[in-house]
């Protein structure tokens, strides 16, 4: 069967002007659309003509006595020249509709003058060093200094950029040895989840022989010996398969933690914990900042809650390296067995161990316990009322740095760690803190700040006075951007059954809400990840240049109030998401910031997730969708990489019950021809650019492929004169993943080429 028209120039795919006979009015075909309603205002007035990819009707799955067709099967399979021709050809048609977009070029421009600005990092110590991370404004990959103290000379310890040509080579993961004399540091290669870890002596910067494969979804933790450290990592995933790693499929399964002894070959590796017997379960080791224990942490998927074993390094006779000729691995004690809920820990004094947990507490609270006598649990910090307790961390020896979420805003307190009192509210203005920086010994800590209008600062804050300072270390500035001609505000949006739904909306100064302004609205809405303020130069640009009004729903799902919220998004009522998002679209139309066709939506990961469910339901709603790496088969997702752990958020098909939670949903299969659904028989599908890249073996490139081929089957090419003007593209990067590490260049690409289409589509134009 033929395929793809390969053959054919792909300027002769876009048909200009549709041909006539499509266009000619007749009584049998009510659905035609009016030449002023071929989105002419939102500047696109000619059908793209999509090549139809082949259908394999052959294919269909029965569901607890439900049949599925899955006629894009084909496209699961990444290798195959049929694949690769789909992904050739979606990606001529993405380029050649992209190329037409008016303000690609000032976009491009406009962002990269404001990206190319020095960041900095919250700076760390290990040993006698202080280390911290910059980026001059338009390198690839942030660089590693290293500095005697934090006046003097900084200099280069790791520079990734010297790594790779294009900047596809990222650090992922790096641990610094307690005395500071070596650090592991993982490299992940074009944005896949794998890495490799490589050890470098800090004294002389020389590279070590030590290098570690197959390592993924790993912490490195290093004794406090110096000998060596823990990492987690899965037996490779295909025979031979050092090719293109991260562009395979293969279920994850089987994770396990080992121990590396400097000096050794990776063969050598202690095996500390498996558990063939639940291949699903993952793993983290870590080591006490006592260096006394090792902290195991089992996870059986995405959800909040996690067992906790523990092993007293000084209670192994030959060590862990005893351990390397037996085939037992390290014997922990089981605190915690069970999934009930999430255990980090904060700090230990000896045996006694204070945790963060969400035990019978949705908002979290801390806890303490004799880890050798645990019947007796007190509680330090109670839960709070309304306030998330996000994080906890030990500084100036008994004293705890607390950050709470308080209406998806931070709130940072300085604590006792014996009693939990507060002992000091620390000033911050409305935003989000994005690192904190310490360890229980300094007398000192660092914060590092965002806001919408804030694009970083790095505050250093003295706990030796008895009034703590939060002086100003680094404020990084971006030239050409003025927080004073914009304005922030946060709004609380009743959703369908009445919950307020938070959602931040970011403008110039004094707009007149007079229904007039393109507007973009982000959301993610899952796995207990709150969106808190950030600062983004592609959406300042989008206000500044192309008079846009901004905003980001809070919907549930996320963390934003704690474990209640991330259930009320998820499994049976995964639907509220959907319901909050377009209640917020709605609010941003009566409101009079917005109409439907200058209204985009985006989202990533979840969030596309998020974005194709939503077009589904409300086609009517939304001018425009982007949407990022998007889990978009909801039947099969568990079957490819780590997929399996996202069950615990969506549920699985593989359960009847569940199943039907999922069909509902499932943006694969829930793509109807809208005019055929509503009084109105204009009604088409919003322009829809639909984003992933090759090596993104988070969230599998063919969900992105499969809705794809889809979409533009049922709206565009498997009926004649279909109303569907609005185009459905794909962008499929090259050497790229789901998102981390992703250089700096094609951060920029990415987003000019997605906000260049948004803007065509919306009609918004350049005001400079
Ligand atoms: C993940 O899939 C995280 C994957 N992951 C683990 C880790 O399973 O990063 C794991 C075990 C131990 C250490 C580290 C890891 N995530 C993270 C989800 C959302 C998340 C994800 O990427 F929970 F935040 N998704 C993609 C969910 C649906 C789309």
């Amino acid at each position: 069967m033929l395929l793809l028209h390969k053959s054919l120039p792909l300027r002769l795919l876009l048909s200009r002007r549709p041909p006539k006979s499509i266009f000619v009015p007749t009584s049998s075909r009510p659905r035609r659309l009016p030449r002023a309603a071929m989105g002419s205002e939102a500047g696109h007035t000619s059908r793209l003509a999509y090549l139809p990819a082949r259908r394999d009707d052959s294919v269909v799955d029965n569901y607890h006595g439900v049949q599925i067709p899955d006629p894009y099967r084909w496209l699961e399979d990444p290798d195959s020249e049929e694949t690769k021709e789909f992904v050739a050809t979606q990606a001529e048609l993405a380029d050649t509709v992209l190329a037409g977009c008016p303000d690609r070029e000032n976009l491009r421009c406009e962002i990269t003058r404001l990206f190319d600005h020095p960041r900095h990092a919250a700076p760390f110590r290990r040993g006698n060093k202080y280390f911290h991370f910059h980026n001059s404004g338009l390198q690839a990959q942030s660089v590693l200094y290293m500095q005697d103290d934090l006046d003097g000379k900084a200099e280069v310890l790791l520079d990734p950029n010297t790594l790779s040509k294009d900047g596809t080579v990222a650090l992922s993961t790096y641990s610094i040895s307690e005395d500071g004399n070596y650090i592991a540091y993982g490299l992940s290669e074009s944005g896949s989840d794998w890495v490799t870890i490589h050890v470098m002596s800090i004294t002389n910067k020389q590279p070590m022989p030590d290098k570690l494969s197959w390592v993924k979804f790993s912490s490195i933790s290093w004794t406090h010996d110096g000998r060596g450290f823990f990492y987690g990592r899965y037996p490779a995933p295909r025979e031979g398969g050092e090719l293109d790693v991260g562009t395979e499929t293969n279920i994850n399964l089987n994770h396990q933690i080992y121990y590396h002894v400097m000096g050794s070959d990776q063969s050598q590796d202690i095996l500390c914990w498996k558990d063939p017997e639940h291949p699903k379960y993952s793993f983290g080791a870590s080591v006490t900042e006592d260096g006394k224990y090792i902290i195991l942490g089992i996870y059986e998927g995405c959800d909040p809650v996690n067992k906790l074993y523990y092993c007293e390094i000084s209670s192994l006779p030959q060590g862990i390296e005893g351990f390397r000729e037996t085939p037992k691995m390290l014997p922990f004690v089981k605190l915690i067995d069970n999934f009930d809920a999430q255990y980090q820990v904060v700090a230990n004094d000896g045996d006694e161990f204070t945790f963060l947990t969400n035990k019978s507490a949705p908002k979290n609270k801390l806890v303490r316990v004799n880890i050798k006598n645990p019947e007796l649990w007190t509680d330090v910090l109670p839960e709070h009322e309304n306030d998330v307790l996000e994080s906890a961390d030990v500084v100036n020896n008994n004293q705890l740095l607390v950050c709470y979420m308080s209406d998806v805003k931070h709130i940072l307190q300085i604590r006792d760690l014996r009693t939990g009192n507060l002992i000091h509210q620390l000033p911050l203005e409305i935003g989000s803190v994005s690192e904190i920086s310490c360890r229980r010994e300094d007398k000192e800590v660092f914060i590092g700040f965002t806001s919408f209008l804030s694009p970083s600062i790095i505050y250093r804050c003295s706990l030796a006075s008895t009034i703590p300072e939060m002086k100003m270390f680094r404020e990084i500035s971006v030239p050409g951007f003025d927080r004073m001609s914009f304005q922030v505000k946060q709004v609380f949006v009743p959703s369908k059954d009445g919950t307020k739904i938070p959602m931040f909306i970011m403008s110039k100064k004094d707009i007149k809400l007079d229904g007039s302004h393109p507007t973009l609205l982000y959301g993610y809405g899952g796995f207990n990840i709150s969106l808190t303020p950030s600062f983004s130069v592609s959406r300042v640009v989008l206000c500044k240049n192309l008079g846009f009004v901004v905003c980001v729903a809070n919907i549930r799902g996320g963390g934003e109030y704690g474990e209640e919220w991330h259930k009320a998004g998820a499994l049976a009522v995964k639907q509220n998401c959907f319901d909050d998002f377009v209640a917020c679209a709605e609010f941003l139309i009566s409101d009079g910031y917005t109409s439907p066709k200058q209204l985009c939506i985006e989202g990533a990961s979840n969030g596309g997730l998020l974005i194709a469910a939503s077009i589904n339901q409300r086609p009517d709603l939304f001018g425009c969708a982007l949407a990022h790496v998007g889990v978009m088969d909801m039947l099969r997702f568990h079957k490819f990489t780590i997929g399996h752990a996202w069950t615990t958020d969506y549920g699985c098909s593989d359960k009847e019950e569940e199943f039907h939670w999922l069909i509902k949903y499932s943006p694969l299969h829930n793509v109807r021809r809208p005019w055929e659904q509503s009084s109105d028989n204009h009604c088409q599908y919003p322009a829809t650019m639909l984003l992933t890249a090759d090596h993104d073996d988070r969230v599998v490139p063919l969900h992105s492929l499969k809705l794809l081929a889809t979409l533009q089957y049922v709206l565009c090419t498997s009926i004649e004169d279909t109303p569907q003007i609005n185009p459905i593209i794909g962008r499929i990067d090259r050497k790229s993943g789901h998102g981390a590490g992703r250089p700096t260049k094609k951060m920029i690409d990415e987003a000019t080429d997605r906000y260049s289409f948004m803007a065509k589509m919306l009609g918004a134009s350049w005001t400079g």
